[in-house]
């Protein structure tokens, strides 16, 4: 048996969207599930016991960070990344290829892997498949992700061709690295850019790999959201239906049921975290910002639906003042309300499935929420 499974629980007979449960050494979750990112072994601000309060059930940390800093042999001596950070449910390390072609400059791919120069200090580094494996071995993450090429949108067909060629190449180094498959699940990464007959030929190489789940990367790169959408339904299908499947770096509220609806498992994305410590909240009436001066001496909750902490709590006049006066605190209350509000959509996405209604739920959230905003 892989280390990480998924029990498939049924099918949405209205969406077609599935509703599982995926099982990991640290613990179980439902699916459709949202990850919350802690880049730096830390969701910024948030304490484990906040997060398990909200019942956040797996989170996603990174290896390009932790690599950097503090360094994974620290973080394999003191026992691994749950003791570590003294977080024990399930966790999901993004693999650093990402990364390194998002965060850092100057950067060389080449067949052996990529070399590129630290995003703060300008020093020399490399990153390959072995390494990527090397790493999260170390940080024993439930779920490790292949080093993979995310190419930007838009680029060349001949270039993502090439790519994903490496990409698969990169992939079958990852499983030959891996030293720890039987408490640590690797999933593979389907790139392919906006091209459906190069999502196929990357699906198909992967899967004829056997990982134990399938991620779809190299979307929610500043193309449409209708583009996104369509590669995600053309991919979804040739993904193996008893296997997680995870979209990358998506968490808008639109997106989180759009995808759910074309068979996506889990997602995750920084959105939720980093605009709340600007001030930006999601809500059932859509994004407030909570900086507006029409919230100066406002006294009703963030969000009137939700009984969250910061909402049973807290006005809009008193987030207002502490996000102005840049106190942490306020950026704490407005952090947990985001994470609050996606896991508590997400949830109700999960009931809608049961309920065989997710098209009447995206309907009447979208009425609510507004369509053309995150
Ligand atoms: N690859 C990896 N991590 C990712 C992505 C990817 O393509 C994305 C794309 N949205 C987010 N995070 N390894
Ligand atoms: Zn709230």
């Amino acid at each position: 048996m892989p280390a990480v499974t998924y029990e498939h629980i049924k099918t949405c007979k209205q969406s077609g969207a599935r509703l599982g449960i995926v099982h990991t050494p640290h613990g179980s979750f439902e699916t459709p599930m949202f990850m919350p990112v802690g880049t730096k072994a830390t969701v910024k601000t948030m304490s484990p016991e906040e997060l398990k309060q909200m019942e956040a059930k797996i989170i996603l940390s990174n290896t390009y960070h932790l690599w950097l800093q503090p360094g994974s042999d620290i973080i394999s001596k003191v026992g691994g990344l749950h003791k570590f950070m003294n977080w024990d449910g399930p966790i999901l390390t993004d693999s650093g290829g990402f990364q390194v072609f998002s965060l850092s400059d100057m950067r060389k791919i080449e067949e052996e892997g990529v070399h590129f120069r630290h995003h703060l200090n300008g020093s020399k580094l490399f990153l390959s498949p072995e390494k990527a494996m090397h790493i999260q071995n170390d940080l024993g993450s439930d779920i490790m992700m292949a080093f993979d090429e995310c190419p930007p949108m838009p680029s060349e067909y001949e270039y993502v061709k090439n790519s994903i060629e490496r990409t698969s190449r990169w992939a079958e180094r990852c499983l030959e690295a891996h030293r720890r498959p039987e408490d640590q699940a690797l999933f593979g990464i389907i790139q392919g850019g906006e091209y459906k007959d190069l999502r196929e030929q990357s699906a198909k190489d992967l899967v004829s790999l056997d990982f134990p789940g399938y991620a779809i990367g190299g979307l929610s790169v500043g193309e449409p959201k209708p583009v996104m959408y369509r590669m995600v339904e053309h991919t979804t299908p040739l993904m193996p239906f008893n296997k997680p499947r995870y979209l990358m770096g998506v968490g808008s509220p639109d997106a989180l049921i759009e995808c759910s609806i074309r068979g996506i498992d889990m997602f995750d994305c920084v959105l939720p975290t980093r605009i709340a410590r600007n001030g930006t909240c999601m809500t059932s009436q859509g994004r407030v910002v909570i900086k507006n001066a029409k919230y100066q001496q406002d006294l009703s909750p963030l969000d009137p639906e939700c009984d969250c902490y910061t909402c049973r709590n807290y006005t809009k006049a008193y987030l207002r003042h502490l996000i102005k006066a840049d106190e942490t605190f306020g950026i704490r209350l407005t952090t947990y309300h985001n994470l609050y509000f996606l896991l508590k959509l997400m949830e109700n996405i999960r009931q809608a499935i049961r309920e065989d209604r997710l098209l009447d739920f995206k309907d009447e959230f979208f009425e609510q929420y507004g369509l053309n905003v995150d």
